[in-house]
């Protein structure tokens, strides 16, 4: 690890051969988050929400956000007048709107499965949407409208009946115009004007004002978390998650041609979102001054940006990680399993099928993250905290839940029954077995 400059945002940097196991397990470890502390300031809030309904989130609401509110929600039509928006923003966010649609349409299954598995034996498979849905649009150190966006239009494209927003309100109780409008467009029906843990609350039980919703969707601070958690843990609410959520993060994969300025501006653009982000660059067969380079990049862009502060937080647990080639990079990327995934090299395309674990891929120079964040048509609420090993962004599919069906005829039950019958016999379950055998003797006379 060298010196750094006083002052200077600065990435550590380790070199993969110079590491014993233990210190390359290590860095795969996300910086720790501190549950058990919050959950013990979360618990109450949920409890209180549960127990007192709006009364006690407009409480939170005016503790919290400094909103003194009359009513918790906001009901659709919603008036022109809170939508109020340039012609340049509403181009922008209907051009991504168009994308995001676009790309989650296609993922809607289209017709049921249906496989005859034997003779008078049919099995089919098919989509319904989820009933009611609430979606928390994180509000805190940056205003997110591009997440209205990324979890209202699927919920829309799928056929939630109920869409239910929640954000938290400004000091003067206003809403940002811009999630304002993309809820309009998605036809939600409530937006609930609260943020944190007790937001989600309010989405998990429902309150006098508030639609109870059966998932919940979003990111958000450990509170959103750990309050996310909690109320899927009890069964009362009858509530399901979208993923479990940790900090935001990225690792990107560059060489000897990669450009350092692009290479640069995708780092920063994943730690300017939270102190707790984590970038990382995997250096391939990269040499000193190459790497030199970006690393003056990153400290001469980061210099400039207006979230510096929480830049120089987030570059102090990231770091730049160099290996001898590109199998290399891919291994210890899958063993990552990153959000975000970019690929700064020549033939970045002939990476992807090397790709086991990530939330979503950016291919080549010219897919910077921040096209995915807002407009290509990907959704951006993916897994992070190393949970892209089991869990997918956040989809079509995330707003669907299939249903099984078989059909046997006569002759399907006949081909089928002995075998049905014998494991019925080894568990010692007998009704089971003759609901079978006395069909069957039914069908011999
Ligand atoms: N990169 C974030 C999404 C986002 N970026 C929203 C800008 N706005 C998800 O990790
Ligand atoms: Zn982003």
């Amino acid at each position: 690890v060298e010196k750094v400059e006083e002052g200077r945002i600065e990435m550590k940097h380790y070199v993969a051969e110079k590491l014993d196991e233990k210190e390359r397990k290590a860095l795969l470890q996300r910086p720790v988050q501190k549950t058990d502390q919050i959950m013990g300031l979360v618990t109450p809030i949920v409890s209180a929400i549960k127990e007192k309904g709006d009364a006690a989130l407009l409480e939170y609401t005016e503790k919290f956000d400094k909103a003194k509110l009359s009513s918790p929600v906001l009901r659709a039509p919603f008036s022109e007048e809170l939508m109020k928006l340039s012609q340049e923003t509403k181009e922008a966010i209907d051009l991504a709107f168009e994308n995001v649609k676009k790309f989650h349409a296609a993922q809607m299954p289209t017709k049921p499965l249906v496989v005859e598995t034997m003779p008078g034996i049919v099995c089919s498979r098919f989509a319904r949407p989820i009933n009611r849905v609430g979606l928390y649009i994180p509000g805190g150190t940056a205003v997110l409208p591009s997440t209205a966006t990324m979890l209202g239009v699927p919920a829309m494209v799928a056929g939630c009946k109920t869409i239910v927003m929640a954000s938290p309100p400004r000091a003067d109780g206003s809403l940002s115009p811009e999630i304002v409008y993309v809820a309009h467009k998605v036809g939600c029906e409530a937006i609930v004007l609260a943020g944190g843990a007790q937001a989600v609350a309010a989405l998990a039980y429902g309150t006098e004002s508030v639609p109870k919703v059966d998932k919940i969707f979003g990111p958000g601070n450990q509170f959103v978390t750990a309050a996310k958690m909690l109320v899927q843990n009890d069964l009362s609410a009858l509530v399901s998650i979208d993923m479990p959520a940790g900090p935001s993060e990225v690792l990107v994969i560059a060489d000897e041609n990669s450009e350092p300025v692009y290479v640069a501006s995708d780092l920063l653009s994943q730690a300017e979102h939270g102190a707790d982000s984590q970038v990382i660059l995997i250096a391939v067969e990269m040499s000193e001054s190459k790497r030199k380079a970006i690393e003056d990049e990153v400290h001469k862009q980061a210099s400039g940006l207006p979230r510096v502060d929480i830049i120089r937080k987030s570059i102090a647990h990231s770091y730049i990680y160099s290996v001898k080639d590109m199998d290399a990079a891919m291994a210890f990327s899958n063993a990552y399993a990153p959000e975000h995934l970019i690929l700064h090299v020549d033939n970045a395309s002939s990476l992807v099928d090397k790709v086991e674990s990530a939330g979503s891929i950016f291919v080549g120079q010219y897919s910077p993250e921040s096209c995915g964040d807002y407009a290509s048509g990907t959704n951006h609420s993916l897994p992070t905290y190393g949970f892209a090993n089991t869990y997918s962004g956040v989809n079509t599919g995330s707003y669907l839940k299939h249903i099984t069906s078989q059909e046997l005829t006569r002759d399907g039950l006949m081909g089928i029954g002995r075998a049905v019958m014998r494991l019925a016999d080894i568990e010692g379950l007998h009704a089971h077995r003759d609901a079978v055998r006395l069909r069957l003797e039914k069908l011999e006379n």
